[in-house]
Order: structure tokens, then sequence, then C-alpha cells
């Protein structure tokens, strides 16, 4: 069996660590249940929202976008099955263009601005719902992971009042690296200083890659699940989260998708709004930035994982150390 780790950690799946995250499904429609559970909780997870052949279309899209530059099999395997290959021509092309091209594909936007997902938002939120222009489509190879951190140090210089929703692209299972959250961590007042503060101002990294560490630090399960296409992932700002690594071997990258939303009448964090025609979102004094995240194996290291935001040159290729 492929084995279970974050950031290289082994992760105890002794439930008295890691839990299942709760369906609101039965609770869909209910607006004040919802918001209850969204206060309580901090996260609201619902059971195929979305149909699943509009996920996997979107899945199609990105896979063989990712097959156009080398890095998944489309000649020996289904590129449905999102095999990675070995080498890729991802350094010669023009990663600002690749990036702009899987954020704006029309069936991905038919995920992250699905009727239900928006209607569902509405509802969590209590109002009127603005997305962010900005998406963040994620390719995850084998070996790769992310580390934990809450979102609201990134996108909160607006409202605090934002929501990511994470979406898989694709069958997850534990070995492939899905998402996994930090019960309770949303209240925790041991996190108030951290909840405060501006990750690019401050070049903030991970607040920690050890889950069990942190577990120890601030109490709580791990939550996660084997993610189906259709499933969705909603949680606060506040809610401390990171994911398992893809120990797929098979070979399969793990594909998904984190978005972002807020009422329409809050204040918006203007990095992430309007014609993002050059988002390097973070405010990199020295040159321009795409949201590449991993490459772990690649010559330009990034073995934490942390620099998900990469330096390219004047023609949008990846700039290598
Ligand atoms: O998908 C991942 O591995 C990380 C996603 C994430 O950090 C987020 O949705 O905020």
């Amino acid at each position: 069996m492929d084995k279970t780790s974050c950031n290289g950690y082994p992760v105890d799946l002794d439930a008295a660590y890691f839990g299942e995250l709760k369906a609101s499904n039965d609770i869909l429609e209910d607006g004040k249940a919802l918001q209850q559970r969204a206060e309580d909780d901090g996260y609201i997870f619902v059971r195929g929202l979305i149909d699943p052949d509009t996920v996997l279309k979107a899945r199609r899209e990105i896979l063989l976008k990712y097959a156009t530059v080398g890095e998944i099999d489309n000649i020996h395997n289904d590129p449905m099955d999102g095999v990675l290959r070995d080498s890729s021509y991802i350094t010669q092309i023009n990663l600002d263009a690749f990036v702009t091209s899987l954020r704006t594909g029309a069936h991905y936007e038919s995920v992250v601005l699905h009727p239900e997902l928006l209607g569902l938002f509405k509802r969590i939120l209590g109002g009127a719902v603005q997305p962010f222009d900005f998406r963040w489509p994620r390719m995850m190879r084998v070996g790769e992971g992310c580390g934990i951190h809450a979102d609201i140090p990134y996108i909160g210089r607006g409202t605090r009042k934002v929501w990511t929703s994470w979406i898989p692209l694709g069958d997850i299972p534990l070995h492939n690296g899905p998402l996994i959250i930090l019960e309770g961590s949303h209240k925790n007042p041991l996190l108030d200083g951290y909840f405060s503060k501006d990750a690019a101002k401050e070049k903030l990294g991970w607040l920690e890659r050890d889950p069990v560490a942190l577990q120890q630090k601030l109490g709580g399960r791990w939550l996660s699940t084997h993610f189906r296409p259709g499933d969705v992932l909603c949680f606060s700002g506040h809610v401390v989260h990171g994911a398992l690594d893809n120990n797929s071997s098979q070979k399969r990258c793990r594909l998904s998708s984190d978005t972002r939303y807020q009422l329409k009448d809050d204040v918006k964090d203007s990095r992430w709004f309007g014609n993002v025609a050059n988002p390097y979102g973070g405010d990199y004094e020295n040159g321009r930035r795409v949201f590449y995240p991993g490459l772990i194996a690649s010559p330009n290291g990034n073995a934490d994982l942390k620099e998900e935001w990469k330096p390219v040159d004047e023609d949008g290729r990846l700039v290598l150390n």
C-alpha cells in the first residue's frame, strides 16, 4: 500500500488524531444551519455538489495542457489518468502564458463559477458573493505536498471574511495527497498573532511542516477524506490546513483547484481582482513571478515547497538558479 505522509513526516491515522471530514449534504439548503456549522467547524464539506462530468471536463482540459508541455504522459497512458513523465519541457516554454491558460480555461471556469458553488457560498456567507478573479489550479507531482498554513495572511488585506473552496479535479485517495485541515484551528487563540500577519510584507514561511508537532501544540484532529470528482470543501481563511504528500506508486499527479470567495460589498484585497494579467500576487520587488507550485526535483530546488511563486524572465520562461 502507498504510504501516508505530510511533508515527509508520517501521519498518525489513529482515530484520536485523524478523522473524516463531516459532510453537510443534509443541511445544504438551510442557510441558518450552514452558517452555524461554518461558525462551529470553520468548514463546509459537500459530497457531489458539482456534477462529476463538469469536473472531469476541467480535468481533461488541464491535463492535456500539461501533456503539451511534457509534464503528463498522454502517449502511453490516457491523459485522464494524470500519469507524470520523468522529464518535461517546462523550462523551455512561456510559463506565464501557460498558467494563464490553465486559470482561464472554459471548463475550469465552469467548475469554479458553478452555480451550485456560488449558491452554497451565498448561503454560507449570507449575501451576494464575489469570487476572486485570480484562481489557483494546482498540479502536485509525486513526492510533493504543501506546507501547513492558514490563508488569511495571504489574502486578507480586504475583508477578513474570505473563504476558500478546495475542489478535487479527479479522484484523490489519501496516498494521492488530498487537503487536510486541523479541527478547531479557526478559533484557536494561540493563532491570533499568526492570523494577523501579512504574508507578503512579513515574508512569512509555513506555519509548520510537521503535522504531529503542530497538533501537539494546538490540539484537534487532522481531517480529510478520499475525495471524488464533484466533492467540494469550503473553509474559512482562518482554518489551518496543508496536504498529505502525493505518494502515488502509479506516478499519478494530484490535480485540484483552490479559489476564493467573499461578500460582494466587502472590501477587496486588490491584488486578486481586476484584469490580473500579471498576477504575481505577492509583493515581489525584483521582477516577475508566476504561480507554479512544486517542482521539488527541478534544478532550482524548492525542497520545502515554500516558493510557490517562481521567477520568470522577460519572455515568461522559468528562471532556474
Ligand atoms: O492544494 C493544496 O495542496 C494546498 C491548497 C491550499 O493551501 C489552499 O487551498 O489554501
